[in-house]
């Protein structure tokens, strides 16, 4: 007899989910993986940009950002990193970012720590076109290389999931999130049981409206952000902390 889908993916979430537990409970994970998830151009090599500048070096860049779609073509992983609640004024940060409540301890404060790799990755699609890249004045030869990378990147994209503890899934908050891509990374992670948080990014912008990304996915937590300009990053640091720990 085989089994209904529904059993399938709630048997694969179970496992899913057990497996973080025993991780979690066993080796007391040191550093959580954070993967920067999202379609091209939903500001992934942005967002990852800011992290390093606000908890590691003003002057490192993982990667360019571009209008160009898929112009991160590789998955790129910086190690080291910690977010920590005490630090207060980096970048735009709220000059409480981290103290907000008073009734918390100061060692649980202290606590209020995580260790993370971040992980940059290309832009999940369901559809390359080379025609899309010679749009950005890109010769057809380049063009065809660089959609046969942007396919690879996918892939090299979805093949890290394995690894990676906890996913920040930014949407661009200009779009129709109710995408297929959008959809399929979602349902897939869901069924891992990796914890999301999704960033509704680009709020700077004047016909920006996160609450169609919470209208369309309302199981999970959405954090606007811009982060291109810096706001509202507290706020995710926050959620990072809580979710990814
Ligand atoms: N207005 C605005 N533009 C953004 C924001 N984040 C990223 N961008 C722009 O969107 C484009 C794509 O960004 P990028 O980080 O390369 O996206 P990626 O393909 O997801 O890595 C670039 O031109 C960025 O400057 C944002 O919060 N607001
Ligand atoms: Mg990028």
């Amino acid at each position: 007899m085989s089994l209904g889908k529904e059993e399938m993916n709630s048997r694969k979430r179970r496992k899913g989910i057990l497996a973080r537990l025993l991780r979690a409970l066993v080796f007391k994970r040191e550093t959580a993986k954070i993967g920067i998830y999202g379609p091209p151009n939903a500001g992934k090599t942005t967002l990852t940009n800011r992290i390093i500048h606000t908890f590691v070096n003003e002057y490192e860049d993982i990667g360019e950002a571009t209008a160009i779609p898929h112009e991160t073509r590789r998955a790129v992983r910086r190690g080291g990193l910690v977010i920590d609640m005490k630090t207060k004024l980096l970048q735009n940060l709220s000059p409480n970012f981290g103290l907000k409540s008073k009734s918390k301890s100061k060692s649980r404060r202290e606590k209020a720590k995580l260790k993370l790799d971040v992980v940059d990755t290309p832009g999940l699609a369901t559809k390359i076109d080379f025609h899309d890249f010679m749009a950005y004045g890109l010769e057809e030869e380049e063009a065809k290389r660089r959609a046969k990378e942007a396919t690879e990147g996918v892939i090299e994209a979805i093949k890290w999931l394995d690894d990676i503890d906890g996913v920040v899934l930014l949407m661009d908050s200009t779009e129709d999130p109710y995408t297929q891509t959008n959809i399929v990374i979602i349902g897939n992670m869901e069924a891992r049981g990796t914890p999301i948080i999704i960033a509704a990014n680009k709020v700077d912008l004047p016909d920006a409206t996160p609450q169609r990304i919470i209208n369309a996915f309302p199981q999970h937590t959405v954090i606007s952000i811009s982060a291109l300009k810096g706001d509202n990053m507290a706020e995710l640091y926050e959620e990072m902390v809580r979710r990814f720990k």
